[in-house]
């Protein structure tokens, strides 16, 4: 009896060392690296890239081509030594097939050199500065770029009464970029900038700057600062009697968040911004998306970090499936470059030069509707380049 047991588990042994490779082509994991900032200032593009990863996981399946998909999430608090340290566990230990997420652009700088090193492709799903993409020839972008969604409101302002601008950005890669952006197109335009004025990224304290801003007296006010900081602008905003003063607020779409909207009161109502995302895009490939993110996590408005995250899921399980499951660092981010498809956020391609996102830009203006307020889209430039990459 304990014979038999032996051979039968010698023969078993056996067959899975012979049958080794077989189960490798078809049954090996396909690991992903998914870093996000979970807590900490930049906690909600954590959760809802993260939701929106799951999301697409369980709407298209944890198998493609043959690979069991495994998502490991690391939190790495938005502090870019952590996200390093972790991308260099995922890689060595876990030897993931790709990393994804990067919140910040700090941290997507941290972690480029060690992506081209192992030659392993990261996909940005939220970080927007436009030089990531040229820090590693391995990265792919499915978020946007701060230069992409600045310049059409530096053309829409000056056709609109708003001849004096003053801007105020977070004071790192992002604020910079759409501080640059705006104001050489809106210079060029006729436009008058008299003041760029810059607040620390961590706990910034929005009121001296406002101040200033007041004193001033332009016609408006541009603002960039990240996701998860626009409430607070808002609520400063109004505070300090700026509207009042006759002083507009214009912003990219990071301030307006469709995470935060809902809190940020009447005093959102009118603002106008450009930006690649609105949960109130009209087309029915969003209002499945929103419908289904919703039901899957509380009743939470998906964002522009959301649908950075769902798509970057899609960039990889196509880069699988064009590779038959074999795919690996180079041939992946081959098999991403010029991806064409439809996101919710309206059409998507991956520029097989820049390995940047080429997308819709989009004019919106706060309004309420069913007593909620949506940043409901009233102009449309197709198709834009980040225009940092002629540079
Ligand atoms: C960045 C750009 C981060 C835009 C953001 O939110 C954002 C970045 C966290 O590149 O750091 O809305």
């Amino acid at each position: 009896m304990h014979k038999r047991t032996l051979l039968r588990a010698t023969a078993c042994a056996a067959l899975l060392a012979g049958g080794g490779g077989l189960a490798f082509a078809q049954g090996a994991p396909f690991k992903i690296g998914l870093i996000l900032p979970m807590t900490g200032q930049q906690a909600t593009t954590g959760r809802q890239v993260e939701a929106a990863a799951r999301l697409w996981i369980a709407q298209n399946g944890d198998t493609v081509a043959g690979r069991k998909v495994e998502l490991i999430v690391k939190d790495d608090t938005s502090l870019p030594d952590m996200t390093r340290r972790l991308a260099q566990e995922l890689l060595v230990n876990d030897k993931v097939d790709v990393l994804a997420g990067m919140g910040i652009t700090p941290s997507a700088l941290a972690v480029a050199p060690l992506a081209t090193q192992a030659r392993t492709p990261l996909v940005v799903m939220a970080a927007a500065t436009s030089s990531i993409t040229q820090a590693s020839p391995f990265i792919v972008r499915s978020s946007f770029t701060l230069p992409q969604v600045s310049v059409a409101l530096a053309d829409w302002a000056p056709k609109n009464g708003i001849k004096t601008v003053v801007s105020l950005v977070s004071d790192y890669g992002p604020g910079i970029d759409a501080e640059k952006y705006f104001k050489e197109r809106f210079v060029l335009n006729g436009g008058k900038l008299p003041e760029s004025l810059r607040v620390p990224l961590r706990n910034p304290d929005f009121a001296p700057f406002l101040q200033k801003v007041r004193d001033l007296k332009p016609d408006a006010l541009f603002v960039f600062v990240p996701s998860g900081a626009g409430a607070a602008v808002m609520k400063q905003f109004a505070e300090r009697g700026m509207d009042k003063a006759g002083i507009r607020l214009i912003a990219t779409g990071d301030v307006t968040d469709d995470d935060q909207l809902g809190e940020m009161g009447d005093v959102a109502l009118g603002v106008v911004t450009s930006h690649h995302y609105s949960a109130a895009h009209p087309s029915a490939a969003n209002r499945k998306f929103v419908e289904a993110f919703q039901k899957a996590n509380n009743g939470l408005r998906p964002n522009f970090m959301a649908v950075g995250g769902y798509d970057g899921m899609r960039l990889i399980y196509e880069a699988v499936k064009k590779t038959g499951g074999k795919g690996k660092g180079e041939a992946l981010v081959n098999a991403m470059k010029g991806q064409m498809f439809e996101s919710p956020r309206g059409p998507v391609l991956i520029d097989a030069q820049t390995r940047d996102v080429v997308q819709n830009v989009y004019l919106r203006k706060v309004e309420k509707k069913d007593g909620q307020l949506w940043n409901v889209e009233f102009d449309v430039i197709k198709d834009v380049k980040d225009p940092g990459k002629s540079k």
